[in-house]
């Protein structure tokens, strides 16, 4: 039996940041537990091409709560006539908190994506801003980049999995990738979303896969 083949194939690992772990600025639930999955997925080189995406704010952040005066972590606004939540300050550009994390050998990354870098704009997704000051949703580069290379497929894995890798798996899917996210390699913010998250996934066409069947 030969292996599945994903030579046109992209992993995409979102947001694998300290800030994101248990006792981090915005931790996500058992947020460490993928760190050696993800790296042992790398090590293997399965993949046609590696993206990893950095959530890379600048100081002062439109998303962190303490932007705004008389608000706490995880209130929502509207802004830009869109809910935004308020986060704990996180992954403040060039801070520890904001580095790839050190548990994975990202050697084999062919690009890393940094996004949430617009004071102004929240991004959640790998592929496009959050809704910004025009109302519109400028795209980062990643689809032409993947279209660029021929890639069709990508698999998605990484933090959170109720936000960044939901909204980069939903925008993979609706720019036509077939678009797969490995779930036990996500942790989420709110593990009372899991349940949402995973039916959100399926009535968006994402597939739910686990790494153990990329290797049959
Ligand atoms: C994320 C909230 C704020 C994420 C990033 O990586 O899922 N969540 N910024
Ligand atoms: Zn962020």
């Amino acid at each position: 039996m030969s292996a599945i083949d994903l030579s046109r194939a992209a992993l995409i690992v979102i947001d694998l940041q300290p800030d994101f772990m248990p006792g981090g600025a915005l931790a996500c639930h058992e947020g460490d537990a993928i760190v050696p999955g993800i790296d042992a997925l790398l090590r293997a080189r399965r993949f046609g091409h590696v993206v990893a995406t950095q959530d890379w704010h600048p100081a002062g952040h439109v998303s962190f709560a303490n932007s705004h005066a008389g608000r706490a972590p995880f209130e929502s606004i509207t802004l830009y006539e869109q809910p935004q939540t308020l986060w704990p300050e996180h992954c403040v550009q060039h801070t520890p908190g904001a580095a790839l994390h050190a548990g994975v050998d990202w050697s084999s990354v062919d690009a890393v994506i940094r996004k949430g870098s617009d004071p102004r704009v929240d991004s959640y997704s790998a592929f496009r801003e959050n809704h910004g000051p025009a109302g519109t949703r400028p795209p980062t580069g990643l689809a032409g980049w993947l279209r660029e290379r021929d890639v069709d497929e990508v698999y998605l894995c990484g933090l959170a999995r109720d936000v960044c890798v939901l909204w980069s798996a939903q925008d993979a899917a609706r720019l036509g990738f077939r678009t797969h996210v490995l779930w036990e390699l996500c942790r989420p913010v709110t593990p009372a979303g899991d349940a949402p998250t995973r039916a959100a996934m399926q009535r968006d066409g994402i597939m739910l896969a686990d790494a153990a069947t990329l290797s049959t």
